[in-house]
């Protein structure tokens, strides 16, 4: 028998429980309600909508104006994630100052109900004093000379500024980043997206007091490393959480390294066209990158990257499948992304990740505008 034929040997009273089955999952997922046009399509449709929300926790380094800041806002404004949390581990800037930059920012939002959990305020092994003393032997070492929260003339860990005019009037969640990212990974197997846009610390120790957490996410997406070029500052930072979580067992991992982002300027064009309108967020972007304390500094926009091809894959124009590991000799190439395209053969433990290479920049600039724009 042609398997249609079944549907119309439903009983009267099963099919009309399955339309209204539908018809409810439908007004829970994100769907508009336009598209229930009849019980087998809302069907099909619902499938395709539980697919694209994504079920997010963003690890960061969020630096008020920065990168990091805007890849949050990306988050905050698609209708296609579900952001069960912020953890922030020290990186452009100590924890605690990053920890009060991430909750004035949803302050600002209005997405103060998303939690945010302070995790690693050092790398693994690596440490300023160590840092000084190889650049002292090998000059320097990180790509561009960024240091982040490293710089000599930055201000020390304990000196916490307001983020703009004012800290956020809520505080950082008492549960630890990596407790927390195990505690929801392990709550939602299969299904939560790990965004990591900071050094590795959070996500190293992780997977190290729960080896079973990698294996339980949905996918790993990274901002860091680069393909041929010096060590890039995320890994730079912390080499060996670099090197442990990329070869933990995520079902996928996606890299962005420092090739595809060197292709998206963060220019005054596009942060004007984010600050348009009277929202908070276009308020954001007017007060922090356009008014009189504007600096025309060479910006790009890494983690706006990462984020944005996973909620709009198209932005992307070539990805390859490399396999991709982190120098951890403490020697001049310390944190350098190392990499196999398969003609030779990696060493025992490197695995495949998907690492982008080539941004469609105009649509991916279309896809940012309208996020940053839209109500
Ligand atoms: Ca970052």
């Amino acid at each position: 028998m042609h398997p249609l034929h079944l549907q119309y040997r439903l009983p009267l009273t099963v099919a009309l429980l399955l339309v209204a089955r539908s018809l409810e999952l439908s007004a829970q997922s994100s769907a508009p309600t336009t598209r229930l046009l009849g019980g087998g399509l809302a069907v099909a449709v619902v499938a395709q909508d539980s697919q694209a929300v994504h079920k997010v926790v963003l690890d960061t380094d969020l630096g008020f104006a920065s990168d990091d800041a805007m890849a949050l806002l990306i988050l905050l404004q698609s209708g296609a994630v579900d952001l069960l949390g912020v953890t922030v581990v020290t990186g452009n800037a100590w924890l605690d100052q990053e920890v009060a930059n991430t909750l004035r920012l949803l302050e600002i939002a209005g997405r103060d109900e998303v939690p945010v959990h302070a995790g690693a305020e050092y790398p693994l092994v690596n440490s300023m004093e160590e840092m000084r003393l190889r650049e002292s032997l090998y000059g320097e070492t990180s790509e561009g000379g960024y240091k982040g929260a490293w710089k000599l003339d930055g201000p020390g860990r304990e000196e916490v500024r307001p983020p703009d005019s004012r800290f956020a009037q809520k505080a950082v969640e008492p549960l630890s980043a990596t407790e927390f990212l195990i505690r929801t990974v392990r709550d939602n197997p299969g299904e939560v997206v790990v965004i990591a846009i900071g050094p590795l610390t959070n996500i190293a120790l992780a997977v190290s007091l729960d080896p079973e957490m990698a294996r339980l996410a949905r996918r790993l997406v990274v901002m860091g490393g680069g393909i041929g070029t010096r060590p890039e500052f995320n890994f730079w930072m912390d080499p060996e959480a670099a090197r442990m979580v990329l070869r933990a067992p995520w079902p996928e991992i996606v890299v962005t390294p420092l090739n595809i982002c060197r292709q998206a300027p963060f220019t005054r064009e596009v942060a004007e066209a984010a600050a348009r309108g009277g929202s908070p967020i276009a308020r954001y972007f007017a007060d922090t990158f356009i008014a009189d304390h504007w600096a025309p500094v060479t910006s790009l926009m890494y983690d706006q990257i990462a984020v944005l091809s996973l909620l709009e894959p198209s932005v992307v124009q070539r990805s390859d499948t490399l396999w991709l590991d982190v120098e951890i000799d403490h020697g001049a190439s310390y944190g350098a992304t190392l990499y196999w395209d398969g003609s030779l053969e990696p060493p025992p433990g490197v695995r495949q990740v998907e690492v982008l290479f080539d941004l469609d920049y105009p649509r991916f600039i279309e896809h940012f505008v309208t996020l940053m724009t839209q109500p």
